[in-house]
């Protein structure tokens, strides 16, 4: 492809908690790798991310912990920024929209539109939390999705089925602050009047499908976008609420728009101008050329964003004027684990920060897998057993494996120099015609956000020279001399696939291309050299290898696994064991119950009744008969001499035929042990409890 300009932004993560796995094969790796491609190929790049500090995600978080709003965007921005850093995702800048930059750059946006009359202003009835005296959009509002029937969709989206909705479409609405249902109260906003923009939308998602140039054009979208935009219009455009009552977030900058804020979905996309803006202060560059002109803006994100960046922000950038549309919004599925959702609230997931900290030197293996196994066109699974295998059997067995043999024997057999290469066979002339097939392969895929494919493809180099090398057995040729010239030449094509991984592999496995790269002293950037057979002259000295990648144990398999399930149990304990709380009663009716301190005198079992204990307990003002339901837990020895609480106006009832006259209170956890109330003083029988 001739030379050209990309904006290439991945979606702004939440600062209301760690990147887990899921975040990272569905939009930072892949947006990681085409842009590594591109600069690869000398187009002119920049690739834009920040933390999304705005919005109900990060309120609800703070008011969760009790902290504030910045608090949380501060420490997760921090969190978020360190795990890319050393995750070595190659953001030119990584931003917050919390930055004054951010909140100027939103807010001119806004007046502009406003200037142009882009937005109608509407007094509407909106649900309201009495309770909290707030009103409820986006997060602060849960109930059923009426599109597939979730119970947690949210006011503004349905993580289940990643459709985008509006708290009015919510069936059986719910405070999430308060928990009750809300009610209705007016209140007034700028609306997004997007039935107005249907026509052009229609005509230009449609082009989205065209594969316009049949050489490696990016400009198909990929259906599930087409999908879903399309039958979002088809439903019919709807004016959408741009502006929120809340007090955290870029404030309204026009008349009337006081104790309001933008709709955090308006800020955020917004947000990557913000940060070019920045990026471009920093390295004496000019924004506009980034979001004007003959310029491919590419959007690398979730499948839950997609009307957010293929619908509602090109409006906005088309109703500003001037502004670049995005060529392509390469939407990912989900990523699961171990077979059930990522799930932050119930803590099922793998944090890419924790993997960092314990797996420090293997960065490249993970990003093969979560390639390997990336969502493009349908939700897919992360297993740890699948990442052993991959790593074993892939980047140990088969890439590991050829660099080493290829290196060590050049070592052992000719001082680590680029033996002569000699005549061809046949054998040889099918290696390099496939070695050089390679790249354009990868290109195409790459140019299609096929990233998945051209990451085995790159890997076929490997699988090509691992078989090549096992076929030829250069180490049982070099026995004979007779053989001297032919060893020579295999183990120089040997050494030319080699180093033409240490070129396709940059995108994929950054880290490892630089290891070959040190092995064979030996570094070339630059696409285009990639399928030649001679990178590497004779002669040129190599350097003795290390072991590229280490197998995984099945230790450390199943101590992940056992981490995942100690974490979904503990989860599921709590979940499960606690009861609701039981309707409201009066003081009144609770005044009604005697409770007192009572001590056991005597305890036996109840015949045929192994549950049963018959105690005399001394309750102060008479020596009572009570039949409890504790003998499962506790013995007659163990109980006597024990104060415990005792109800003492409960009707006496027959149980067993003994008469019982009141009742031991008694406390049960969650796991069902039960234990005696009993004052946390020496306190004598007859005391009263309320
Ligand atoms: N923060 C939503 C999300 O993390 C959001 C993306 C913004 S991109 C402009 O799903
Ligand atoms: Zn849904």
């Amino acid at each position: 492809m001739s030379k050209q300009k990309f904006t290439v932004t991945a979606a702004l993560p939440y600062a209301n908690g760690p990147l887990h796995l899921g975040h990272v094969a569905g939009v930072y790796l892949p947006s990681d790798i085409f842009v590594r491609f591109l600069r690869m190929n000398h187009h002119d790049v920049a690739f834009i991310c920040g933390s999304d500090e705005n919005g109900a995600a990060i309120t609800l978080r703070a008011k969760k912990e009790g902290v504030s709003p910045q608090t949380i965007v501060d420490r997760y921005n921090a969190v978020i920024s360190q795990a890319f850093k050393d995750f070595d995702i190659s953001f030119d800048i990584f931003h917050r929209t919390s930055t004054p930059l951010h909140h100027e750059t939103a807010q001119e946006f806004f007046k502009v539109l406003d200037s142009k009359d882009q937005f109608t202003k509407e007094t509407s009835e909106q649900y309201y939390d009495e309770q909290f005296n707030q009103f409820l959009a986006d997060r602060y509002i849960t109930g059923t999705c009426p599109n597939c029937n979730s119970e947690n969709a949210y006011g503004d989206q349905c993580e289940k089925c990643g459709s985008a909705l509006s708290p009015n479409d919510l069936i059986n609405p719910k405070s999430t602050l308060s928990g009750n249902a809300p009610i209705m109260k007016e209140t007034s906003h700028w609306y997004l009047p997007m039935e107005r923009h249907e026509e052009w939308l229609k005509e230009w998602i449609k082009e989205g499908k065209l594969d316009s140039i049949q050489q490696h054009d990016p400009k198909k979208w990929r259906n599930q976008v087409i999908g879903q935009c399309m039958s979002w219009i088809d439903n019919g455009l709807r004016p959408r609420a741009m502006t929120r009552d809340l007090d955290w977030g870029v404030k309204v900058p026009v008349e009337g728009g006081d104790g309001k804020v933008l709709y955090v979905w308006l800020d955020a996309p917004i947000g990557y101008i913000s940060a070019t803006k920045q990026w471009a202060i920093d390295n004496n560059k000019n924004w506009e050329d980034y979001w004007k002109g003959d310029r491919k803006l590419v959007h690398f994100i979730g499948k839950d964003n997609i009307v957010f960046h293929a619908i509602i922000f090109p409006i906005l950038l088309k109703a500003h004027g001037d502004f670049i549309l995005p060529d392509n919004v390469p939407a990912y599925e989900f990523l699961n684990l171990e077979g059930d959702k990522f799930s932050t609230s119930r803590n099922w997931a793998v944090w890419l920060h924790e993997y960092i900290a314990d797996y420090p030197d293997k960065m490249d293996e993970l990003k093969y897998v979560l390639t390997a196994i990336a969502p493009e066109s349908k939700d897919s699974d992360f297993t740890w057993k699948e990442y052993q295998t991959r790593v074993n059997s892939e980047l140990a067995d088969i890439l590991g494996n050829f660099v080493n043999r290829a290196l060590v024997l050049t070592n052992k057999y000719y001082d680590g120099k680029v033996p002569t290469q000699g005549a061809l066979q046949e054998v040889d002339q099918n290696v390099l015609t496939e070695m050089e097939a390679i790249p354009a392969r990868i290109s195409k895929l790459v140019y299609d956000y096929k990233l998945r494919e051209a990451q085995a493809e790159a890997m076929n180099l490997a699988r090509l020279g691992n078989k090549y090398l096992a076929d030829m057995e250069p180490w049982k040729l070099v026995k004979d001399e007779a053989n001297t010239e032919r060893v020579a030449t295999i183990m120089n094509i040997a050494l030319q696939i080699t180093a033409n991984l240490s070129i396709v592999l940059q995108p994929f496995l950054p880290a490892t291309a630089v290891k070959l790269g040190t092995f064979l002293n030996f570094e070339d950037n630059n696409w285009e050299a990639a399928g030649k057979s001679n990178l590497l002259p004779e002669g040129h000295q190599t350097e003795k290898p290390s072991i590229l990648f280490q197998k995984i144990e099945d230790e450390t398999v199943q101590k992940e696994v056992d981490k995942l399930n100690a974490a979904k149990e503990a989860l599921m304990l709590k979940e499960t064991s606690f009861a609701p709380q039981k309707e409201e009663t009066s003081f009144e009716d609770f005044s009604k119950m005697d409770i007192r301190l009572g001590t056991i005198l005597e305890a036996e079992k109840v015949a045929k009744a192994d549950k049963l204990l018959k105690l005399l307990v001394d309750t102060g003002i008479d020596k009572r008969t009570i039949v409890s339901g504790i003998a499962k837990h506790y013995s007659p020895e163990e109980v006597v001499g024990k104060t415990v609480t005792v109800l003492m106006n409960l009707a006496p009832r027959k149980i067993r035929g003994v008469e019982s006259q009141g009742m031991i209170l008694m406390a049960e956890d969650v796991a069902g042990n039960l234990s005696f109330v009993s004052p946390e003083k020496d306190f004598a029988a007859g005391g009263e409890v309320r």
